[in-house]
Order: C-alpha cells, then sequence, then structure tokens
C-alpha cells in the first residue's frame, strides 16, 4: 500500500485572516458566508443509529471517557451552520454507546486562550476518579494553545458544566520552543509513567516532517515539553488527533491507557492532515527512554505495512479505555461524499462510526475492530439464508428486511485458487478495486450489493476479488460507490485494500452496517473496514434492495448469511 497514492479531494490548509492578524490554519474549508443555519432538514439521508445530531455540522469525536457508569461523548460541532466553524465542544451522554442523550455545550470559546475556538482534545481520569479534559485552544493572535477543563461537580455523573483553569493556557509556542503555532494540537489522554509523571503528546509538523510532541507534567498542570518527540517521520506532513496506547499481545480485552508491561505492545495512531486517512504504528514503548520504535515506521510507505483503521471515508479518530468492561473503543468521524451545497440544503453534515472495540489480531500484525455488541439489540426480523453456492453471475435477493437500515453478515468458502487471476505485481489496491465491479474471469469479484434499486440503475458494492499471488491466495477488499447515486454530484470513489486473510483455511466474512447514508462493512471478521457515505436517488428507504452476487467465473460457497432490519437508536434522545 502507498499512502501517498489515495485520491485528494479537499485542499490541505485553508488560511484566514481574522482582524488582519495572523492567520488560522485550519485543517477545514472555512465558508465565511455561510455560518448561520437555516432551518430546511431535508431528513432523507439521516442516520437511524449512526450518531449525528439534529443538525449542523459535527467532525472530530473528541474526549470520550466513561464516568459513574455513563459515557460521554464530546464532538467538534458548528451551532450555527451546517459547514466547519464556530467550533464548540457539544456533548451527549449514554448508558449503551447506541442510545445518545444531548446535553448543553461543555466547552466553547471564553477565555483569551481560546477565544477563536476550542479544537480537538482528550479526556484522562486523574487520580481519585476525577476527569480532566485536555484541549486545542485557538487565541486571541490565532495561536494554537494546550488549555485544560474540569468538571465543576464530580457529583454530577452527567458532568454538565466544565470549569477552566485560570493557568491556561498550559501549554504553547515560544520562540525558545520553536513550535510552529498553527501546527500545534490535539492533545491525547495523558499516561502515567512509573516515574509518576504523567506523558502527553501534541500534534505538530516540522516543514513537512510530522511530530508527535511529548509533554510531561508531575501535576496534570505545569507542563514540560520533552527534548525529543515520542515519534516524527519525515514527509507525512501535519499529525492531526494523535492517539497513543497499550494492546495485550493476547486477547481481545482492553487496557488502561498507563499499562506498560511485558504483556502488551502499543499502538501510534495519527490522522495525516495531508491524505484526511488515519494510520497506525505498533511498536514497542521504552518509558525509560520515552521512545516509541514502530516494527513497520512511514518510511515504508510503499508497503503493505503501514495500516489504516478504515479503508473509506474515515478521520480524526479516538479511542479510550472503558473500564466497565475491560474494552478500549474506537470512535471516528466520517464526512459526508455530498456537495457542500447538498449539506447545507440537508441542514447537515458529518456523522460517526458505530464505535468498535479494537485488539489486537493473534498474528500481531494488525489491529482487529468491531462493532460494540450494544449495536446488536437493534437488530429485528432475523434473515437467515441456508449455505449455497453462488454460481459465477449469480444474483441472490436477501429478502425479509429494511434493506436501507440493517446488519448484514455473510460467509464465503474458497477450497482452492485454481480459477484465481494472477497477479504478477503489486498494484494499487484501490486501483484494482475500481476496474472490479463488472463481469471477471476468476474468483469474485463476489460480495453484497447494497442500496440497489430496481433494475440496478443504482447500488453500492462491497466486495472480495481472490488472487493468485506468488501461489497464494491474496484477497482484495472494496467497496464501490461508482454507481450509488444518479447524483454525479457526490464524491463516489472506490476504496479498497488487501486484507490478510488466508482463505484455504479460515472462512471469508463480510458485515455491512447499512444505515440510509452510510455503508459502514468489515472484511475478516474485522480485520479491514470501509466506510461510504452513499446519497442514492432511487434506491431509498424501502426501494433499497439487498443482494448478494458474484460475479465472477468460478462458484463460491456462502456459507452462512444473516440479515437483520435494524431498530432507529434514540440518537438525540430525552433525559
Ligand atoms: N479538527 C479540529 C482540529 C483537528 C482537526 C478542528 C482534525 O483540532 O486537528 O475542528 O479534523
Amino acid at each position: 500500500m502507498n499512502i501517498f497514492s489515495t485520491i485528494w479531494l479537499l485542499p490541505l490548509f485553508t488560511f484566514i485572516f481574522v482582524n488582519d492578524i495572523l492567520p488560522i490554519e485550519a485543517t477545514h474549508h472555512v465558508y465565511r458566508n455561510l455560518q448561520s443555519s437555516d432551518d430546511s432538514t431535508d431528513q432523507l439521508y439521516r442516520t437511524a443509529y449512526h450518531f449525528q445530531p439534529p443538525k449542523n455540522w459535527i467532525n472530530d469525536p473528541n474526549g470520550p471517557l466513561i464516568y459513574k457508569g455513563l459515557y460521554h461523548l464530546f464532538y467538534q460541532y458548528n451551532p450555527k451552520g451546517a459547514v466547519w466553524g464556530n467550533i464548540v465542544w457539544a456533548h451527549s451522554i449514554s448508558t449503551d454507546l447506541v442510545n445518545w442523550t444531548p446535553l448543553d455545550p461543555a466547552i466553547f470559546p471564553s477565555q483569551p486562550s481560546d477565544v477563536n475556538g476550542c479544537w480537538s482534545g482528550s479526556a484522562t481520569i486523574l487520580h481519585g476518579n476525577k476527569p480532566a479534559i485536555l484541549y486545542t485552544g485557538i487565541n486571541k493572535f490565532n495561536h494554537q494553545v494546550q488549555n485544560i477543563a474540569y468538571p465543576k461537580n464530580l457529583n454530577d455523573p452527567f458532568l454538565r458544566e466544565w470549569i477552566k483553569s485560570p493557568k491556561n493556557p498550559l501549554m504553547e509556542p515560544t520562540i525558545e520552543n520553536k513550535i510552529n503555532a498553527s501546527s500545534f494540537r490535539d492533545p491525547t489522554t495523558g499516561w502515567l509513567g512509573k516515574d509518576g509523571h504523567w506523558r502527553i503528546l501534541v500534534g505538530s509538523k516540522r516543514n513537512t516532517r510530522g511530530v508527535a510532541i511529548l509533554y510531561k507534567s508531575k501535576d496534570f498542570i505545569n507542563w514540560n515539553k520533552s527534548k525529543h518527540p515520542l515519534h516524527s517521520a519525515k514527509g507525512t506532513g501535519m499529525w492531526e488527533c494523535p492517539d497513543f496506547f497499550p494492546v495485550l499481545k493476547i486477547g481481545k480485552f482492553g487496557v488502561d491507557t498507563s499499562s506498560n508491561n511485558d504483556d502488551v505492545r502499543h499502538v501510534l495512531k495519527v490522522s495525516l492532515d495531508d491524505k484526511k486517512h488515519d494510520y497506525y504504528l505498533i511498536g514497542s514503548y521504552n518509558e525509560g527512554k520515552d521512545k516509541f520504535t514502530p516494527d513497520h515506521g512511514f518510511e515504508e510507505v510503499s508497503s503493505e505495512h503501514v495500516l489504516r483503521y478504515d479503508y473509506g471515508k474515515y478521520y480524526a479518530s479516538k479511542t479510550f479505555f472503558d473500564y466497565g468492561k475491560n474494552r478500549r473503543i474506537l470512535l471516528g468521524w466520517v464526512n459526508e461524499s455530498s456537495s457542500v451545497a447538498d449539506d447545507i440544503k440537508k441542514g447537515w453534515s458529518g456523522i460517526h462510526t458505530i464505535p468498535r472495540a479494537i485488539w489486537l489480531h493473534k498474528s500481531g500484525k494488525q489491529l482487529v475492530q468491531w462493532p460494540v455488541l450494544e449495536l446488536e439489540k437493534l437488530r429485528l426480523n432475523h434473515v437467515n439464508l441456508p449455505a449455497k453456492v453462488l454460481k459465477g453471475g449469480e444474483l441472490l435477493q436477501i429478502n425479509g428486511i429494511t434493506a436501507a437500515q440493517a446488519d448484514v453478515e455473510i460467509s464465503f468458502e474458497v477450497n482452492n485458487i485454481r480459477d484465481a487471476e494472477v497477479l504478477d505485481k503489486w498494484t494499487d489496491p484501490q486501483i484494482l478495486c475500481s476496474q472490479s465491479s463488472s463481469r471477471k474471469n476468476g474468483l469474485g469479484p463476489f460480495g453484497l450489493l447494497v442500496f440497489a434499486s430496481k433494475g440496478l440503475k443504482e447500488f453500492t458494492s462491497v466486495f472480495f476479488r481472490i488472487f493468485k499471488h506468488q501461489q497464494k491466495p491474496l484477497v482484495l477488499f472494496c467497496s464501490d460507490q461508482s454507481r450509488s447515486s444518479l447524483n454525479k454530484d457526490n464524491d463516489l470513489t472506490t476504496y479498497g485494500t488487501f486484507i490478510d486473510v488466508d482463505v484455504l483455511r479460515e472462512k471469508l466474512s463480510l458485515r455491512s452496517l447499512i444505515d440510509h447514508s452510510v455503508v459502514e462493512s468489515f472484511g475478516g471478521e474485522g480485520r479491514a473496514s470501509i466506510t461510504a457515505r452513499v446519497y442514492p436517488t432511487l434506491a431509498i428507504n424501502d426501494k433499497a434492495l439487498l443482494y448478494a452476487f458474484n460475479n465472477g467465473t468460478a462458484g463460491v460457497k456462502i456459507t452462512s448469511l444473516n440479515a437483520w432490519s435494524m431498530k432507529k437508536a434514540q440518537l438525540n434522545g430525552k433525559l
């Protein structure tokens, strides 16, 4: 995989000049004339169980935490419109990560150190079960600085009110520390070393070198910048929303962010602003030297070793340790693929993925992600089809569920790769995927057609294709949106990746969470995920059809097929 080969849709930076002082270097487009909302909400593409507020723009999940049995989700939110701007920390709570209740925004501009915006950050649970939030403030000079906020009342499980420290900012760019004032943001959750010092990372860049700046503190208030960053990589550009956490070498349980012993490996995730994708590295963390050594670094950009959480539309993710259920949960932002004009017309923009449990795969080479089990409470109308061989060219309709609001799991068995097409040299999977949808000679494409209209004028295909590479099977996993909508103003990019499944020894599974304008898919039992936004014009609501398909020439056996309608979640429920 070459991380520099992905298609770019948005310019990297927007520079705004405010009061002719200093530019804010923002990572999102700024539409200055569109910062207020009209209330014309077109509800067609609103999600039924993927998180979104009633209206307006949302982006990064911020500071997720569990406190007194309640989950807290904060997120970047524009209270005034469907495009990025006026950013505050909106706040919702949940008992199950599926149904949410909104509260008033928790953090909004109010101090000189955040008067021009409250950008992304993270929560840390300090000694005595006291949450603290570190976030990036945009100060009156439009410099990026790091601030802290605490709950006003620890007896309130809703943590409704947050108080900012008069000591803010706690970290700021100075002439001495040579930090670039417009590339210094998104503090991580803190972890406590055996020396009793807290550590956090702040995302940055030096020229084009992406950097995770390390800060240390005894009291979480007075912070010292370490001489060396925890990690950096040339040519990767600005590192946004870093996340650094341990994972158990064996098993699916999560561990506290401060855990560091022989049982764990460490993961560094960065959101590459230049690519708008989330990449992660697995490696070893030497706490004494405060150094992270990845097994495979960003230098290997042309290899398959640089991994992504999601190979579709997905960014600015963050994990937290859910000590109630001993799991690490991953949350991520999914932007729209529609035009800004359409977003304004519909009155909203941005959703979050279903929270995913995340752990290290038994190979040690990659992470596995799986939607939280609580989601299954929404399943109804179970349809189960008996095992059957899907012949080359066959289309099998899956009836009995609401296909526009569904959860589908299908597994395939492949006994030999005799008929698989030979792939001599490594090719970008995204390119292979975009060449794959039509009828092919060989093993696949096979998978699901979702949001399919009658007569197949519209459909999104999520599928596998199996190649023979160096005499071994090589599995391609794709989500093709090129035929998803008659509205050609949408971004119709095809997404894809190779997936490490030994198809001759294990089943090849696919799960797709289908929700009106999103298809969140997991291949190989969570070894790869692809999230796509689609806006069908014909295949909407009860006009959407669902099929299993095989467009290769060789037959392929479906070993199990389970599908459910999904109930609507309470995304904005009342207290
Ligand atoms: N979004 C925030 C920044 C972050 C970016 C601003 C990533 O803090 O770097 O809304 O999407």
